[in-house]
């Protein structure tokens, strides 16, 4: 199980929080997923064997938000 922390950019509030939240969750492969909206970024745990880096930020960015490589 890798761990990284992406930024995340254009949240304005807890609904946005809880938004990518959920959309990294429900990935297959992501074990946990902690998003900060104070530090624009969401932590995530996750199988590389199953999702790959650039499908956690594909998923953010569908979801309406940016998420820039580092
Ligand atoms: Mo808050 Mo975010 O009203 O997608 S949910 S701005």
């Amino acid at each position: 199980m890798d761990e990284v922390t992406i930024k995340v950019e254009g949240m304005s509030c807890g609904g946005c929080v809880k938004n990518v939240t959920g959309v990294l969750k429900a990935l297959s492969g992501v074990a946990e997923a902690q998003v900060s909206l104070e530090n624009a970024s969401a932590t995530v745990r996750y199988d590389p064997a199953i999702v790959s880096l650039e499908a956690l930020r594909a998923a953010v960015e569908n979801a309406g938000f940016d998420a820039p490589a580092s």
